[in-house]
């Protein structure tokens, strides 16, 4: 420090985090696959919403999608198959000063992830879910996953697929306690970026089904809602998904829907002749687990003790 005392200043500079302070390694993804628009737009939001890498970090289980973390320069947890929404609700419950996000796929949130996409949605902690569903296994190269449709050929079912698919919209608006739910496409950059905005913005857990597409294994899946977006169904309200005018007129089929309105959310996720994207379903004042785990975080020992103590006393004969 130089010059008289008084003109010291000890503040560090304001803070201004870019894009290349989110980008951690080289995305491996197959060209065209679309986990890298995703990646693009959390690391945009990062940018936008200046999140402290140091206090953001990415849980994800096993597949291509969940390699997420990897190319997130914040904190990361690359877990075990399926158990991405455990260790999520785990850091959350004692840290609820963490911007969170988990990144999942159609076979690691619907197949062997079941039972925690059941438990997490109901917990409602703030957590925002990216489930990237492509329709296959991709990381194992081409399985049948619960998301794929009835006929679709893939190793585990070369003459083609027997059962209709699971729809993850319909079962999350199905579990008590849903807050949020919301659907997107990974090929329209506007629409992906303001959902995964709104969604982060919610103060609860958000779920975001993100259409994703596989060149590799199924590039004919989304390659017909790519060029017809008749098969797109916009749904606009003054609570829903925010987009401009100018990218709404790219959506020739919309719909008002009301997100408030839960039987109208379930029917809408049913609806199987268009995909409806925005925001289904939002309940603000939903019940979140993580403001009970918090309680208490920040004493120190020796009032932790005396709460202990002060209970215990109850039960004194
Ligand atoms: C316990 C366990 N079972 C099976 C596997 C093998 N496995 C790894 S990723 C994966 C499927 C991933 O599919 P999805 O979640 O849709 O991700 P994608 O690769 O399509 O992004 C499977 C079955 C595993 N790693 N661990
Ligand atoms: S196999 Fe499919 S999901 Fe996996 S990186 Fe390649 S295009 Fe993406
Ligand atoms: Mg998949």
């Amino acid at each position: 420090m130089q010059g008289p005392r008084h003109e010291w200043n000890a503040e560090p500079p304001e803070r201004n985090c870019t894009l290349q302070d989110y980008q951690g390694a080289t995305a491996r993804w197959c060209p065209g696959c679309g986990d890298h628009a995703v990646l693009n737009a959390v690391q945009q939001l990062a940018r936008d919403k200046q999140l402290p890498p140091e206090k953001t970090v990415v849980v994800s289980g096993i597949g291509c999608s969940s390699r997420f973390p990897h190319y997130m320069k914040t904190y990361g947890f690359h877990g075990l198959h399926g158990r991405a929404f455990p260790v999520a609700c785990g850091v959350r419950s004692r840290r609820p000063d963490l911007h969170m996000f988990v990144v999942t796929g159609d076979g690691d949130c619907c197949a062997i992830g079941t039972a925690h996409w059941i438990h997490a949605i109901r917990y409602n902690m703030d957590l925002t879910i990216l489930l990237l569903d492509n329709n296959i296994y991709g990381l194992t190269k081409n399985q049948t996953s619960p998301t794929t449709h009835i006929g679709e050929k893939s190793n585990t079912h070369p003459r083609g697929n027997v059962l209709p698919p699971l729809n993850p919209l319909s079962v999350t608006l199905g579990i008590t306690n849903a807050s949020f739910v919301a659907q997107t496409i990974d090929w329209n950059p506007p629409h992906l970026y303001s959902t995964i905005r709104t969604a982060y913005e919610h103060k609860g857990t958000s779920f975001v089904r993100i259409l994703q597409r596989c060149p590799h294994f199924t590039a004919h899946v989304f390659a017909e809602v790519q060029q017809n977006m008749n098969q797109v169904c916009l749904l606009t309200h003054e609570d829903g998904i925010p987009l401009d005018a100018q990218f709404q007129r790219l959506f020739p089929n919309r719909a008002m829907h009301n997100p408030n309105d839960l039987p109208a959310a379930r029917a809408m996720a049913q609806r199987d002749e268009v995909y409806p994207v925005g925001l289904l379903y939002r309940n603000e004042s939903a019940a979140r687990y993580d403001l009970q785990t918090a309680q208490g975080l920040g004493k120190s020992q020796a009032e932790k003790m005396a709460a202990t103590e002060k209970w215990l006393s109850r039960f004194e004969l």
